[in-house]
């Protein structure tokens, strides 16, 4: 499914307080998690739910706890944690809950706040224009993975993918090319693509800047 700004409808969530939704995905379109934007006022929040969440900024600041959240920054919160996250801004957060799924023996994760920057930028399969920067800690405690892809113009993923992963995908700057099954849909900043198991799937960056996105996917499970 791709989903362009023009198609965007605004929505309320009971854990959004002084804001309202741009609603991605969710369970009644087949995905195992939600994701959407929160558009927050200054003072707006996101409260605890029972699920984890993981929140990324991307225009404005928050705050969650005593640290401060700017664009490229993100917390995650596990389970009914009670930590809420306070825009200091009017901003736009993206929202991935997902229902935990435990496994024996491990503990849920901690909750923890982390800066994108900080994270290395791997190139994918050697690709140096191909870099790929994992948010969350490598640990089977996580159940989820979100990443951000970054393709400098021509770069484009090494194969068609197909996997038992699904994918939440938020266009965060630049465009392309994206192939799903045999359809091929010109994306960019902006956009939202779901891409269920075993969708056939391929990227391409093409434009005068770089490409990047957002990814989610399930994970160690
Ligand atoms: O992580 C992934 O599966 C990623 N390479 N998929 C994608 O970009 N469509
Ligand atoms: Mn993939």
């Amino acid at each position: 499914m791709l989903q362009t700004p023009d198609t965007f409808v605004r929505s309320k969530l009971p854990q959004i307080s002084k804001g309202t939704a741009i609603v991605h995905v969710d369970p009644g379109r087949g995905a195992r998690f939600l994701q959407y934007t929160a558009e927050l006022e200054c003072g707006g929040s996101l409260q605890p739910i029972p699920a984890q969440r993981f929140a990324y900024v991307l225009q404005g600041e928050a705050r969650v706890g005593s640290d401060a959240l700017a664009p490229g920054d993100y917390a995650y919160c596990p389970t009914g944690h009670p930590l809420e996250l306070i825009a200091t801004q009017a901003s736009r957060i993206a929202v991935i809950e997902k229902t935990y799924e435990p496994l024996s023996g491990i503990p849920e994760p901690t909750a923890f706040v982390g800066r994108e920057s900080n994270q290395p930028s791997d190139p994918l399969n050697g690709n140096a224009k191909l870099r790929v920067r994992s948010l969350l800690p490598v640990d089977l405690a996580f159940d989820l993975a979100v990443n951000t892809m970054e393709y400098d113009p021509g770069a484009s993923l090494p194969m068609v993918e197909i996997h038992t992963m699904e994918h939440g995908v938020l266009m965060l700057e630049g465009g392309g090319i994206m192939r799903m099954n045999d359809f091929w849909y010109p994306t960019g900043a902006g956009d939202f693509v779901w891409m269920a198991p075993y969708c056939p799937q391929w990227f391409g960056a093409l434009g005068e800047v770089p490409a990047k996105y957002l990814i989610y996917k399930n994970w160690n499970r």
